[in-house]
Parts: structure tokens; sequence; C-alpha cells
């Protein structure tokens, strides 16, 4: 096995802004009067803001929806989540995964973040995190969420190396199936752990130092 690159995902796997969504769409579910769990959550890993709200929105039983107001509720949420994530610091990344990123760096590994999400830019800002990526790819750079492989080949492109040298790591299964179709190895984590079509379960995130080990890096 091979790889000269690690394509993190961001919400899930570098922090637990996961909570945050979950808190933004209950409040707004709440509103609406809306039944909304934790098994419609699980749902919303990986997935747009605007396909989540879609999902939301399945049980729903009032009047329909304009595309207008659809825009509006996806907005609502996006603040009530802003306001969540003004208040992250790099408290919020554990020592665990920092010193990781340092020594997989060291190993001379690329790495760098796959993310649906528009805000990542924002989230790494506050966390003090983008200094260890040498590219970003996030929500507002592709037209296909995950599970399209969009997000994780413009990664590759961006870190000028093939696909098949790339390991992506999930959070999410859709993530997982992303990283599969763009011809990655990939590295099921936290909530997608015991996804039975990753190549690699992690149980820790340092855990990808074991892994990593075996790769001849460049
Ligand atoms: P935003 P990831 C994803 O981030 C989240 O897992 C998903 O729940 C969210 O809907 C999506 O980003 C879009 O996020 O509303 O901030 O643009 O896991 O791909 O890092
Ligand atoms: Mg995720």
């Amino acid at each position: 096995m091979d790889a000269q690159a690690v394509i993190f995902d961001l919400d899930g796997v570098l922090v637990h802004t996961d909570r945050f969504h979950y808190l933004a769409w209950k409040e707004l579910s709440d509103e609406m009067g809306i039944r909304f769990d934790e098994e419609v959550n699980e749902r919303l890993r990986g997935v747009s803001r605007m396909q989540s709200l879609e999902i939301i929105l399945e049980r729903y039983e009032g009047a329909p929806i304009s595309m207008e107001e659809k825009e509006k509720l996806a907005e609502k949420k996006n603040s009530i989540y802003r306001q969540y994530l003004s208040g992250m610091t790099p408290k919020d990344v554990s020592d665990e995964v920092r010193d990781t990123l340092k020594k997989l760096r060291e190993r001379g590994l690329l790495l760098a973040v796959g993310s649906s999400s528009k805000n990542a830019g924002f989230i790494l800002e506050k966390t003090g995190l983008s200094g260890y990526f040498d590219a970003v790819s996030d929500g507002t750079m592709i037209t296909r969420t995950k599970p399209d492989p969009e997000v994780f080949l413009i990664a590759a492109q961006l870190l000028h190396t093939p696909p098949e040298k790339c390991l992506v790591v999930e959070d999410a299964d859709a993530g997982i199936e992303a990283g599969r179709a763009g011809g990655m190895l990939t590295a099921a984590y936290g909530a997608a752990k015991g996804n039975k079509n990753a190549d690699y379960n992690l149980e820790s995130f340092s855990g990808l130092l074991i892994l990593t080990d075996a790769f001849n890096c460049r």
C-alpha cells in the first residue's frame, strides 16, 4: 500500500462541529414542529446544507414550501450554526489531532482538507488549523456534494497528487463512498467506523500514524 497524501474530512473528523450542526437543525425543526432526532441527524453527515434541509423536510406535514422559503430556512439554520462556530477556539482541536497532523507532515505526507462545508475556512481559522494543510477543498468550490467525489478530486488536484496516492479519512458513509468513487484509499473514523466498504477502520485519530507507517512517502 502506498500513499503520498492524506485528505481529511473536517466536520466529525478534525473537529466536532457535528454537534453544532445537530443543535442548529434541531432548533429549526422544533420551530417548524418537525420531529428531529439522532437517526435523521446521522443522514446529514457530509451532505450539503440544502440536501440536509430536504432530508429534514421529509417529516414535515405542513403546506408545500417554495424554493425561496427553503433558501431562507437554510440561511436561518446557518446563522444559528455560525453563532456556535464563532465561539470556537484552538482548544476545540484535540492534542491528539494536532500531534498526529504534525507527525504526518514530518513524514513527508501532503495534507489536505476535503469538506462539504461552506464554513470550512471559518472553522479552520477559528481553530488555528489552517497552517497544517497544503490545500483546502470545500463546499464553496464544488457543484456536487458527497457521495460525489468532486471535493476530494479537487483536493488531489490542488496537491498535484494522483487520486490513487491519496488516503481519505471520513466520518460519513457518504464520504467513504465519495473517496472510493474518486479512486482513493479510504479510512473510516468516528461515526463511519465499521463501514465495510472502507479500506481501513481507525480506532483512534492517532491510529493514522500506524497506518501510514507502511506507506512509502515521497
Ligand atoms: P455547511 P464535512 C459537512 O461537513 C457536514 O458533515 C454536513 O453535516 C453539512 O451539512 C455540510 O458540511 C455543509 O455544511 O452548512 O457549513 O456548508 O463533514 O464534509 O466536513
Ligand atoms: Mg464529516
